[in-house]
């Protein structure tokens, strides 16, 4: 987009002039703020509006990617830079005595999403739009995002998070095209010419209102849209009840619709039934898929041709509803026959899976779903019915793989085998994972449908995560190799060449340096310590879970601790461990780590013997935006969660690129970094997936491990004895007697691999090769190589 800086001098006051009917020399930062994003709104509602016309006239198929969760961040130094339009607008606001950082500061994080799977969406949105793919996120406008996270006393507080303040700016809606949701009541059989017709009645209908997010491409001339969807009562006022005076009563009943899109859920780890959660669900799939049949409507005058002309994925099995909602939608208002509904459905839809934990995978009560969507059970119940009678001609009398099988089965729905049982297309989202999948817990589908599995292994977007959290990094690069690199990130390999020339390596270490300055001055305002920006920066930053194992990470810094106790003149590499992580709300062991590692860093912190050798810190309110300036100063990036546990991972994807070795398990994700940068640029430690379930099958003790270790058994010990100055008893207990996700079984490979580490950053030149071949290594993780995959081998674009 070409915008010189005189225009954006103009297009910045007269933006102010309509907004505030003031001219920008008079405006306040804030107004500034909303007169910028304002401006670049505008200019890409105009490009939209371009796109879609041409999309349109092509008759181009389109991907409508359902998501409970995107993880945006913050948008306007995205937009900026993707538009480039980032120097005419700073120097017009550099003009107005603006500094454009400032801005870029004020702006929330719009966090939609928990973690991984909410920010894995928001990357692939943003690379499909830079590859000029048309495409469309469905989602909810939740008026609470991701809660902020305070550590008072070492323990996890969650606040609300009011982002539509400030973030409400990129919202347009559209109260034109509302769609009726409708909840509870009952189905009454009927036939129409001898044809089954179920009418619904006595059922509550609450509003879904969109609200577009529109998202800006690399270099592109597409803009998508992120459609949000808020819940809105139909009825201002009741006003029977009003008149006869039951004003609360009758006000309880908007608030009851209008909840519906209130708050994320802030859990990622394992599923309660809930009810609200059912109708968030329900809500976006619902709506977002009679936006798509209308829209489909007009332009084709039929539904015949849906599945050649709409790709609709699935992320997780959170928007699973998508299957008997599309096929109510085509059953009972279009008329179509079963059959026939189902090869459509099939043709369309395709499945993300994006765990494996069985207490992550999503199931409902029968007797919630029918309660509050009858219509929609009584199609589940078809799809079960016509699977099963399947499986029976398939199996005979194999009951345990039929009930296994089965979508409804012990009065549950199993939503993953609604999806595997209809979507045309399932993966997995690392090689490992998907390996899993196929030979674990979706054996079975496997077996009778094998091409149906297929893997598409995460990636991030390199504009965001390098080039603009990373600008230092970023112009070296393109001073040694072009900026190619930018559109094509599989160009860094281009860096290999340099893995032996000093002054590159010099220059490398000296820009993380900076990295590392900033982030300690970060630390210093918002935790008040100081840290070295020589000592080794080592990082582990991601949600809190056990698999992710952070107390393995905590075991080892006691570890070391005892070691600089025992010898004070030790020679030791210094290190400085950042944590950030928050914890679900009611993960009572994750909040107790979360304690644990504010404890051990005020042991470590304030014992002047160890304080210049160890520095631990966590800091609070993980998201997005705190990612993007911790990530280019790290040097370490903790990947260390129990092997096969560990989906994909998709930060060690973010460090890698900005130049932080991986000291990781073979998981997830990590198996290809490590494929991709060989042996000597990652450090490899632990048992690998197969060890583990083995591990697991035959009786897993940890009280062995710990009665064999006198350093386990030490450092056990220290969690109770009252030198951490409150006990953590829960913790030593679980580890005594559980253990469940290995934490001891690694425990002795991880000191020794981190003696590696140690000992490899002493070699400076050493350790900043490995820097570079890892920078040079993760172009393969970059976001549009996985959209590609998935255009080709998923959408059929
Ligand atoms: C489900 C029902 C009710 C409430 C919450 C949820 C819920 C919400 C979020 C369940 C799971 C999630 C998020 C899962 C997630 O982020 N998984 C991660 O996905 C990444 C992208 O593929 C992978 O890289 C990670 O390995 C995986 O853990």
């Amino acid at each position: 987009m070409t915008v010189n800086k005189e225009t954006a001098v103009k297009l910045i006051n007269e933006k102010c002039m309509e907004n505030f009917g003031c001219e920008a020399t008079e405006a306040t930062q804030k107004q500034m703020y909303f007169a910028l994003c304002g401006v670049l709104k505008d200019l890409m509602v105009k490009q939209r509006h371009a796109f879609t016309k041409d999309v349109k006239e092509k008759q181009k198929k389109e991907v409508y990617y359902m998501s409970m969760e995107f993880l945006i961040g913050t948008s306007l130094r995205n937009n900026l830079y993707n538009l480039g339009l980032t120097e005419p607008f700073k120097a017009a606001l550099s003009d107005y005595g603006t500094d454009i950082e400032e801005l870029f500061n004020m702006e929330p994080d719009a966090g939609l999403g928990n973690g991984g799977l909410g920010r894995l969406a928001a990357c692939y949105l943003d690379s499909m739009t830079t590859l000029g793919i048309p495409a469309t996120g469905f989602s909810i406008r939740y008026e609470f995002g991701i809660f902020r996270q305070k550590i008072v006393d070492g323990w996890q507080m969650e606040f609300p998070d009011n982002w539509l303040n400030e973030g409400d700016v990129w919202l347009k809606v559209r109260p034109d095209e509302m769609y009726e949701v409708k909840f509870g009541g009952y189905v009454k059989d009927s036939y129409e010419n001898g044809r089954y017709k179920a009418i619904y009645e006595g059922y509550n209908t609450v509003n879904a209102i969109p609200y577009d997010m529109f998202i800006s491409g690399y270099e592109s001339d597409a803009v998508n849209s992120l459609v949000l969807w808020s819940a809105k009562s139909p009825k201002s006022m009741d006003m029977n009840q009003f008149s006869r005076g039951h004003y609360v009563q009758s006000l309880e009943e908007n608030t009851m619709a209008e909840v519906i899109s209130k708050v994320l859920y802030p859990a990622d780890d394992h599923i309660e039934g809930k009810k609200l959660r059912l109708k968030q669900q329900y809500l976006l799939v619902s709506a977002s898929l009679q936006s798509i049949v209308a829209k489909h409507m007009k332009n084709y005058k039929t539904l015949d041709n849906l599945g050649e002309k709409v790709a609709i994925h699935i992320n997780d099995t959170h928007p699973a509803l998508c299957v008997p909602e599309l096929m109510r939608i085509l059953l009972d208002e279009y008329n179509y026959e079963w059959d026939d509904a189902w090869t459509i459905c099939q043709k369309s839809l395709s499945y993300t899976n994006h765990t494996v934990m069985s207490e992550a995978l999503e199931r409902w009560d029968v007797k919630l779903f029918s309660d509050q969507l009858p219509r929609v059970y009584q199609i589940v119940c078809e799809i079960n019915r016509r699977l099963t009678a399947g499986l029976k001609n398939m199996y005979g009398d194999d009951m345990a793989k039929i009930e296994y099988m089965a979508i409804i089965s012990n009065s549950q729905i199993k939503m993953a085998n609604l999806c595997l049982a209809c979507c045309h297309k399932i993966n997995g989202v690392s090689a490992l994972h998907t390996e899993i999948l196929k030979n674990g817990i979706f054996r079975d589908y496997y077996n009778i449908a094998p091409n149906k599995f297929t893997n598409v292994t995460n990636g991030i977007v390199t504009r965001r995560w390098l080039c603009q959290s990373n600008p230092l990094l970023t112009d070296f690069i393109k001073e040694l190799i072009g900026d190619g690199f930018i559109k094509n990130a599989e160009e860094l390999s281009g860096l290999k060449k340099y893995a032996e020339d000093e002054s590159v390596l010099k220059r490398l270490e000296e820009i993380k340096r900076e990295n590392k300055v900033r982030l300690g001055n970060l630390i210093s305002t918002r935790n008040g310590i100081n840290v070295s920006p020589d000592s080794l920066f080592d990082v582990q930053i991601k949600r809190l879970h056990e698999y992710k194992r952070q107390l393995l990470n905590v075991l080892q810094i006691l570890y070391m601790y005892n070691e600089i106790k025992d010898n004070p003149g030790i020679d030791f590499v210094p290190r400085t461990f950042v944590f950030a992580a928050k914890a679900s709300a009611g993960y009572f062991m994750a909040k107790q780590i979360i304690s644990l590692i504010c404890a051990v860093s005020n042991l470590v912190n304030s014992d002047p013997e160890v304080r210049d050798k160890i520095k631990v810190v966590f800091i609070e309110d993980y998201k997005v935006s705190l990612a993007e300036i911790i990530i280019p100063a790290a040097e370490i990036s903790e990947q260390i969660s129990i092997a096969g546990k560990e989906a994909s991972g998709t930060g060690n994807m973010k460090l890698m690129i900005n130049g932080a070795v991986t000291l990781g398990t073979l998981d997830g994700a990590n198996v290809e970094i490590k494929e991709r940068v060989g042996d000597d640029n990652i450090f490899i430690f632990g048992v690998n997936a197969g060890e583990a379930e083995q591990i697991q099958r035959n009786g897993y003790n940890p009280s062995g491990y710990i009665n064999k270790d006198p350093r386990i058994f030490r450092i056990i010990n220290m969690l109770t004895s009252g030198v951490l100055g409150k006990g953590y008893g829960e913790i030593a207990h679980d580890l005594w007697t559980r253990d469940v996700f290995m934490n001891l079984v690694d425990f002795a490979s991880y000191v020794e691999a981190q003696k590696r580490v140690s000992e490899a950053y002493k070699n400076r030149a050493a350790f900043n090769r490995m820097s570079l071949m890892n920078i040079a290594g993760a172009g393969i993780f970059s976001s549009d190589r996985a959209v590609k995959e998935y255009a080709e081998n998923i959408w059929n674009l």
